[in-house]
């Protein structure tokens, strides 16, 4: 029996909207597996996300053939950052469930960067 909590995390989120286009959304990257596109509410100057095409709902649901597909994950969210001109420096952040603050749950890597002091902390 699936209770209430793993069914709701198993529904189609905002995020299925961005990346069927029927939402819009400023995308700077993607390929076939993956999208990134600014965080609607930036914790920094430059906050972008990356999520895989496919929904994992959160990190703690990935399985071990997920593999190749986090890794690519980070080599984007990485690639990005270069290209947004973060050369000091960023932040890579995946928010994981009710008490890691996760709020829309398809996974997705924050990656905020800009001066030390405009980072929220944690
Ligand atoms: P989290 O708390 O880790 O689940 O963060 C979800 C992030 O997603 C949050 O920083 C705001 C962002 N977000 C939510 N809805 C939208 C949206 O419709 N468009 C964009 N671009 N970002 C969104």
């Amino acid at each position: 029996r699936r209770d209430e909590v793993s069914l709701a995390e198993e529904a189609p989120t905002i995020f299925s909207k961005v990346i069927d286009k029927s939402l819009p959304a400023d995308i700077i990257y993607e390929d076939e597996k993956c999208l990134a596109f600014r965080d609607i509410t930036p914790q920094a100057p430059v906050h972008f996300l990356v999520i895989p095409k496919v929904q994992i709902p959160r990190l703690s649901a990935a399985r071990d053939g997920d593999a190749e597909l986090l890794g690519h994950l980070l080599l984007v969210a990485k690639n990005e950052a270069k290209k947004e001109g973060l050369s000091e420096g960023y932040r890579v952040v995946i928010n994981d469930g009710p008490h890691g603050a996760q709020s829309v749950y398809h996974l997705h890597i924050h990656s905020p960067g800009g001066t030390a002091d405009d980072l929220a902390p944690g």
